[in-house]
C-alpha cells in the first residue's frame, strides 16, 4: 500500500522506565501495517514546561509515512497510549507516555480532537529540537525555516540530548 502522508510525531514521557516507553510505543506504531517510521530522532532529556513541578521527560520526534487519515491516526496513537498504560493526570502532568501528532503533509486540521500542526510547537525546545534533528530542512507556517523557530525560543538550555538513538543501533531498525 502506497503511504501518501509524511507526518512527524512527538513523544514524550516523565514516569517510570521513561526510555522503554518510548521504545514501546515506536514499535507499537512500528506493528501497524499502515504506519511506517522513516527516521527517529535522539532522546533529550528536558525540564517540563507548563507544569514545572513534575519530572524531567526524555522527548523526541519521529518521521513517518502513513495511508491512515488523520482520525483514524488520532486513534492509533491514542490505543498505543493506552498500550502504554498511560496514566495521565490531566493535560499538563505526569505521563508515562504522550503521542502528540505535529504535522501531516501541509495540512491545516481543527478538530475539537485534532489540531495540526499541534498548535503549540513552534513555541517548544523538546519538540524543534529534535524535529530539526529528524529534519534539517524543514519549513514551518507560511514557510519559515525551523531555525528561526528555533533561535527564538528562551528555554532552549531546557533540552539536552540524552542518549543518541535505542541501543546504540542508530536508525538501522526503520531503514529496511
Ligand atoms: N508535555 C507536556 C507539558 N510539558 N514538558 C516537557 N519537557 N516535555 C513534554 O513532553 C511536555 C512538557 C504536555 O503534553
Ligand atoms: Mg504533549
Ligand atoms: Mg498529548
Amino acid at each position: 500500500m502506497t503511504k501518501e502522508t509524511i507526518g512527524y510525531l512527538a513523544l514524550g514521557s516523565n514516569q517510570g522506565d521513561r526510555e522503554s516507553h518510548l521504545e514501546n510505543a515506536i514499535v507499537k506504531l512500528e506493528e501497524e501495517t499502515d504506519i511506517s517510521i522513516v527516521k527517529a530522532s535522539s532522546i533529550y532529556e528536558t525540564d517540563p514546561v507548563g507544569v514545572t513541578d513534575q519530572p524531567a521527560f526524555l522527548n523526541m520526534v519521529v518521521k513517518f509515512e502513513t495511508s491512515l487519515d488523520p482520525v483514524k491516526l488520532l486513534k492509533v496513537t491514542q490505543k498505543v497510549e493506552q498500550m502504554g498504560g498511560r496514566v495521565g493526570k490531566g493535560t499538563w502532568g505526569p505521563r508515562t507516555i504522550d503521542l502528540d501528532i505535529l504535522l501531516l503533509n501541509d495540512e491545516n486540521i481543527q478538530l475539537e480532537t485534532l489540531q495540526v500542526p499541534h498548535p503549540r510547537m513552534l513555541e517548544r525546545g523538546f519538540v524543534l529540537l529534535p524535529l530539526k534533528e529528524v529534519e534539517p530542512h524543514l519549513r514551518l507556517n507560511a514557510g519559515r525555516s525551523i531555525d528561526e523557530y528555533i533561535n527564538q525560543l528562551t528555554d532552549k538550555e531546557g533540552v539536552r540530548k540524552w542518549k543518541s538513538s535505542f541501543g546504540g543501533e542508530g536508525f538501522a531498525r526503520f531503514e529496511s
